[in-house]
């Protein structure tokens, strides 16, 4: 089942996400519901926040079409343990900020542990995208947006923009 996702600002979004505790089939239903979310909107990630549910869940599938088949990945509980020292910069956006994208800084390669959707601890590397992906996700359940990474200015006047969209969102 496709969900709505929350526009900034919301108040959602700006919290620090639980622990999911135990896995439970009402998750699962949560991530594949999250999965169907993310490839309708489209997008390349989700977070749980994203769509009002403040638990440490994210989804992301960074492979293009065009380059082979799709590779998507739950992580309940992600956490970066460690991180290169080599940065990367990608103009990165937000499904909660839609059409607006600025250039982010961050470390090239990130090391990820995570739970499954079998309950299995996983640990992997990821590099281009997927790293800029996975990071931009796991900020997201720690109530960080990418335009916090931004100059006051410029995050104001997206922000500004979004209270415009909402308005005329609510209006139709
Ligand atoms: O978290 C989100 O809001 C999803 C976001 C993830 C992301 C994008 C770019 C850099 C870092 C993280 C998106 O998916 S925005 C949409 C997008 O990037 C995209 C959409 C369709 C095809 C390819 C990319
Ligand atoms: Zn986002």
């Amino acid at each position: 089942m496709k969900r709505p996702i929350l526009i900034h600002p919301d108040p959602r979004l700006k919290k620090h996400c639980d622990p999911v505790a135990d896995l439970s089939d009402d998750l699962r239903k949560l991530a594949d519901d999250m999965l169907e979310t993310m490839y309708d909107a489209p997008g390349i990630g989700l977070a749980a926040p994203q769509i009002g549910i403040l638990q440490r869940l994210i989804v992301l599938d960074c492979v293009k079409e065009e380059d082979g088949p799709a590779r998507p990945l739950v992580m309940f509980n992600p956490k970066v343990v460690a991180s290169s020292d080599e940065i990367n910069v990608y103009e990165e956006g937000c499904l909660s900020i839609p059409d607006q994208y600025a250039e982010v800084t961050r470390p090239k390669m990130v090391q990820v542990q995570w739970i499954d959707q079998s309950g299995n601890e996983q640990s992997e590397e990821f590099d281009g995208l997927w790293a800029t992906c996975v990071q931009h996700e796991i900020d997201h359940l720690d109530g960080k947006l990418f335009i916090d990474y931004l100059k006051p200015l410029k995050r104001q006047m997206i922000t500004r923009k979004m209270q415009k969209l909402k308005r005329e969102r609510a209006r139709t």
